[in-house]
C-alpha cells in the first residue's frame, strides 16, 4: 500500500440510459433535474481510450450526491464525503445524498465513456470492487488491467448467472498502448502466459497487474489519442489534464 496520499482521476461518466432496474427505482424523478454522472476513480488515465465497460459492486451501498443545481455523482458516501473536504461539491465539506441503493440496480445502465473509442458503455458487476478504495466505480480497460479482462472472461462465460446479457460483455478488448514483450493487449497476454482463470484468482492477478502497470508504464508507447506516438510515461499527466480541461474528470486524492 501506498504510504503518502494516492492521486487518482475521477473520471465523470455522464447516464446516457438507465437500465431496467434504475428504471423502476425512478432515479430520475428524484434527482431535481440534475445531469447524473457515474465517477469512476483511475491510476491509469492515459487508458481510458479503450473502455469497454464500467463496473460496480453489487453488493456495496452507493448514493446520490448532489454537487451543484446542475450535477450529481454516483459514488460511496465515503467517496462524496472525501469530495466534500476536497472542494469539488459547490460548498467545502457539505454533504447533499439525494438517494442510496445498491449496485446491482445500476448494471445495465449505459453511460458515456469520455475519450474512449467505445462513446457508451454498459455498467457491469464485479465482485472485487472494494467499498473503502476509489469511488466504488471502476473503469474496465480490458486491454490494460488484468482485473478487468478476468472479470469480462466470466461475465462472458455465465451471463444469467450474473444477471446481463451476454452481447454486454461480448466487447473486445481495445487496444490503447504497445510494450515490446507483451504487444498491443497487455492483460489478456499475461492472463494466458500465467494461466488465470478467473476473478477468483487474486494472487495471481496482484502479479500480473504489478508487470502490467510497470511494463506499460515504462516501456509502452501510446497507439491511439492526441498523444498516439508517445512514450505512456508523457502521455499519462497529459492526457489527464485534457480530460480536466474538458470537464470530464477531476484530481481525487486520499
Ligand atoms: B485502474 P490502488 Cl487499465 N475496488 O483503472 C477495486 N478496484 C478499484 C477500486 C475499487 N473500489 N477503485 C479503483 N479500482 C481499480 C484502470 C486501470 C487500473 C488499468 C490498469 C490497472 C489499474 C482501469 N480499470 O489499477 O489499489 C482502478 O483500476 C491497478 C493499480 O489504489 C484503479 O486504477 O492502487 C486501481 O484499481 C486503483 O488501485
Amino acid at each position: 500500500e501506498a504510504l503518502g496520499p494516492q492521486e487518482y482521476t475521477a473520471v465523470k461518466m455522464e447516464v446516457a440510459e438507465w437500465g431496467a432496474a434504475a428504471q423502476s427505482a425512478s432515479i430520475p424523478d428524484k434527482v431535481g433535474g440534475r445531469k447524473i454522472f457515474l465517477v469512476a476513480a483511475t491510476l491509469r488515465p492515459e487508458t481510458m481510450y479503450g473502455q469497454t465497460n464500467c463496473f460496480v459492486g453489487p453488493t456495496i451501498k452507493y448514493g446520490v450526491f448532489a454537487m451543484n443545481d446542475k450535477e450529481a455523482f454516483i459514488c460511496t458516501y465515503r467517496a462524496a464525503r472525501n469530495m466534500a473536504f476536497q472542494g469539488i461539491t459547490q460548498s467545502r465539506g457539505e454533504i447533499n445524498q439525494l438517494m442510496e441503493f445498491d449496485g446491482s440496480i445500476l448494471v445495465g445502465t449505459r453511460v458515456k465513456a469520455p475519450f474512449a473509442i467505445h462513446p457508451e458503455v454498459y455498467v457491469l458487476p464485479m465482485e472485487n470492487v472494494l467499498p473503502t478504495k476509489g469511488t466504488g466505480v471502476v473503469t474496465s480497460v480490458p486491454s490494460d488491467s488484468p482485473d478487468d479482462c478476468a472479470t469480462l472472461s466470466d461475465l462472458a462465460k455465465k451471463p444469467a448467472f450474473y444477471g446481463i446479457e451476454a452481447s454486454w460483455a461480448a466487447i473486445p478488448p481495445v487496444p490503447v498502448l504497445s510494450t515490446p514483450t507483451y504487444g498491443d493487449l497487455i492483460a489478456p497476454a499475461l492472463i494466458k502466459s500465467m494461466k488465470i482463470q478467473s476473478q477468483k484468482d487474486v494472487k495471481q492477478l496482484a502479479e500480473a497487474k504489478e508487470i502490467a502497470y510497470k511494463e506499460g508504464f515504462y516501456n509502452g508507447v501510446m497507439l491511439v489519442g492526441e498523444f498516439k506516438g508517445m512514450k505512456v510515461e508523457e502521455a499519462k499527466p497529459k492526457v489527464r489534464e485534457r480530460m480536466i480541461e474538458a470537464e470530464l474528470a477531476m484530481a481525487y486524492a486520499e
